[in-house]
């Protein structure tokens, strides 16, 4: 199957072509970065990086990194590089911080515009319709497809996540033929869709991992193709990477925009097919642009496909991660941040569990067990209140368990393990 290229000069030029002007473009936004004078200024500096002139695609693995911990550091803007910001989007974070993201007006061109190839990738066209069931805020899902479906020309129902009924409705009377939400969300409409057919086609799911197991469910619940969306806010959104009608399995990176490399946890390169974590160069953004950002994404690289009409770099389906951020239902959530909201409340004792439930993995559930300091407090109480704090904080519903004082195991130093992941069998902690 051969599907029509959105952008051929972008998508279909020879890679030799591309990568001049990719070497072009690094030049640019290192010009850039370094007349802001911000941290990656400094660290290019100090790596004896003066003028961007000498600056190659061959010299990039030499540069120094960036990641999320120094974004954190600089919150809100300390890494921003133009004035002329005119939107702001992000994830959550730590510490009380989220990640936050400020684009230009030219940031969300090359958004909509690579979203819009990411969408044509799929089959989709002016005269598609996309019912759009990723979450519209801070969040990039929602709105990234929004800009991606407007600038190809089709009609996006703007539908944001929740209220199922009313999603159903909307898919019936609408009659989309794409479908953009969280693959976890995907199956929970295809099993309230009962299997009543619908108009959809193809649907393009990402923002949290899934597994081919999952794609083989949303394929059968639906009976449309389930593709692979990839992309982080701190490199734009989604359309960083997408798969396409005709990629084999694996996601295209819109690389013209997107330096990738994959390397080793000392950040030496990695073969292609051998998996590694992903670093991107934002070639072209001018709101805060990012030199080697780590993403603590862990995926393989390969060559385009011989003789498709896509000559971009793929990327395989996401393989995990080289921290402990866990996605419960598309949202981050950093450990540390349920131990903050732990910490904060005088009845819990800081010998606590955070589970992270992926028995059914289209429904993550973020399980904590914590401990009373005392037997005296009333444990519906804590467990009520915890929630709240932690929805408050998380943007999540939990489940919270106080179990009895002594009950979570400790280490040979007396600290409690505190982060367990439960895929199968026995819970990690009884009364869980
Ligand atoms: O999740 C952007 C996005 C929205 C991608 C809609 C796809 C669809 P953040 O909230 O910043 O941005 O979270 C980024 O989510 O570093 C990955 O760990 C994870 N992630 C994103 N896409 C996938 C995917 C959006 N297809 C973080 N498979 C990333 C597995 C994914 N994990």
């Amino acid at each position: 199957m051969v599907v029509a290229l959105v952008d051929a000069d972008a998508e279909g030029v020879a890679p030799g072509l591309r990568r001049q002007v990719q070497e072009r473009r690094l030049r640019q936004v290192v010009e850039r970065v370094l007349g802001s004078g911000n941290l990656q200024a400094e660290r290019l500096r100090a790596a004896g990086v003066q003028s961007a002139a000498e600056v190659t695609l061959g010299d990039l693995r030499h540069l120094p990194t960036i990641n999320k911990a120094d974004i954190w550091d600089n919150y809100p803007f300390g890494l921003q590089v133009a004035k002329d910001i005119v939107c702001v989007h992000g994830s959550s974070g730590t510490g009380g911080r989220p990640t936050l993201i400020p684009y230009t007006a030219a940031d969300i061109e090359i958004w909509a515009s690579v979203m819009a190839r990411a969408l044509g990738g799929a089959g989709a066209t002016k005269s598609s319709v996309i019912h759009n069931g990723y979450g519209y805020g801070l969040f990039t899902g929602g709105l990234g497809v929004h800009h991606g479906g407007m600038h190809l020309g089709a009609t996006v129902i703007p539908v944001s996540g929740g209220m199922t009924d009313r999603q159903i409705r909307l898919i019936q009377d609408l009659k989309p033929d794409v479908l953009t939400c969280t693959p976890s969300y995907a199956i929970h409409l295809g099993e309230a869709l009962n299997n009543e057919p619908t108009s959809l086609k193809v649907g393009i799911f990402g923002a949290e991992p899934w597994t081919e197991e999952m794609r083989a469910q949303i394929e059968n619940l639906l009976g449309i193709r389930a593709l692979d969306i990839y992309g982080l806010s701190e490199i734009i959104g989604p359309g960083v990477a997408c798969e396409s009608l005709d990629s084999g399995g694996m996601l295209n990176v819109a690389e013209d925009h997107f330096f990738v490399e994959a390397v080793d946890p000392d950040g030496n390169p990695v073969p292609d097919g051998t998996p590694g974590e992903l670093v991107f160069t934002t070639l072209t953004k001018t709101g805060m642009p990012l030199i080697r950002y780590r993403t603590g994404d862990v995926a393989s690289l390969a060559d385009p496909l011989p003789g498709k009409p896509r000559t971009l770099k793929r990327m395989s389906k996401l393989k995990g991660r080289t921290d402990d951020m866990l996605i419960i239902r598309g949202v981050n959530v950093f450990p540390t941040e349920v131990e903050a909201v732990l910490l904060q409340d005088e009845r819990v004792s800081p010998h606590y569990l955070v589970v992270e439930d992926r028995r059914d993995p289209r429904r993550s559930e973020l399980r904590v067990a914590v401990e009373p300091f005392t037997d005296s407090v009333d444990k519906q109480a804590l467990e009520h209140d915890l929630i709240g704090a932690l929805r408050e904080r998380l943007g999540i519903t939990c489940v919270v368990k106080a179990l009895e004082p002594g009950s979570v195991p400790r280490t040979e130093v007396g600290k409690a393990r505190r982060l367990a992941r439960w895929n199968q069998g026995d819970p990690p902690l009884r009364g869980l």
